[in-house]
């Protein structure tokens, strides 16, 4: 059974949506309840995956690993299908991702009000602009990867509800609420969610 270390509602949340949709058993473990986490991750964030005893981190990789070793779908293998896959699965973790982490940077470094408010503004400017990529790309198909949600969807689909935690009006295209609703109805998203909620409350 894998392991992955979470937080409540982080991006670790797409990767145990995948385990689901690849229909593994998956123990998920809060990292707010472990002490020296630094151990497992020097850098201290989730998601992490032990998969038999090996250490995985850095959520792209891990995404990348999981849908390879399981020959998934997901992941097409090879050819400019595949490219295009990873090219999305990327675009999501290392443009999308640090786009919103800047939202978390600045509640918890900037402390002046004004300047906070006028940095949030200029954080979402730039998170809206990415939607409008994802609203393009989703012009001639219901999501990311074609007829069904690909990891990248399932990515996406997390980091979007992020914008709820702080003061800023993110809004995004019909098309792309459309892909994103589908996504998080998904039995395996709702579920991951679940899991998170029960393993926090425990
Ligand atoms: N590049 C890393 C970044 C992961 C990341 O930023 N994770 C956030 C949650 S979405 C986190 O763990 N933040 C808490 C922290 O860094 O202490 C990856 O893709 O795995």
């Amino acid at each position: 059974m894998y392991e992955l270390y979470f937080l409540p509602g982080a991006c670790s949340l797409a990767t145990q949506v995948v385990l689901r949709e690849l229909g593994q058993e998956v123990k998920i473990i809060n990292r707010q309840q472990v002490e020296g986490f630094e151990a497992i991750n020097p850098i201290g964030s989730v998601p992490v995956l032990v998969d038999d005893g090996a250490v995985l981190t850095e959520g792209a990789a891990i995404m990348t690993y999981l849908l390879k070793k399981h020959r998934s779908p997901l992941l097409p293998s090879g050819g400019a299908e595949y490219q295009a896959a990873l090219q999305d699965i990327m675009f999501a973790n290392a443009t999308m991702h640090p786009a919103y982490s800047k939202l978390f940077f600045i509640a918890q470094n900037v402390t002046d009000e004004k300047t906070k408010r006028g940095i949030f503004d200029a954080a979402a400017e730039s998170i809206r602009k990415l939607w409008d990529v994802v609203e393009s790309k989703l012009s001639d198909r219901q999501y990311l990867g074609g007829d069904h949600p690909s990891a990248a969807d399932i990515m996406l689909a997390v980091y979007s509800r992020w914008g709820d935690y702080f003061p800023v009006d993110i809004s995004f295209g019909a098309r792309t609420r459309e892909m994103l609703a589908a996504v998080q109805s998904m039995p395996s998203f709702v579920r991951s969610v679940q899991a998170e909620q029960d393993e926090v409350a425990r």
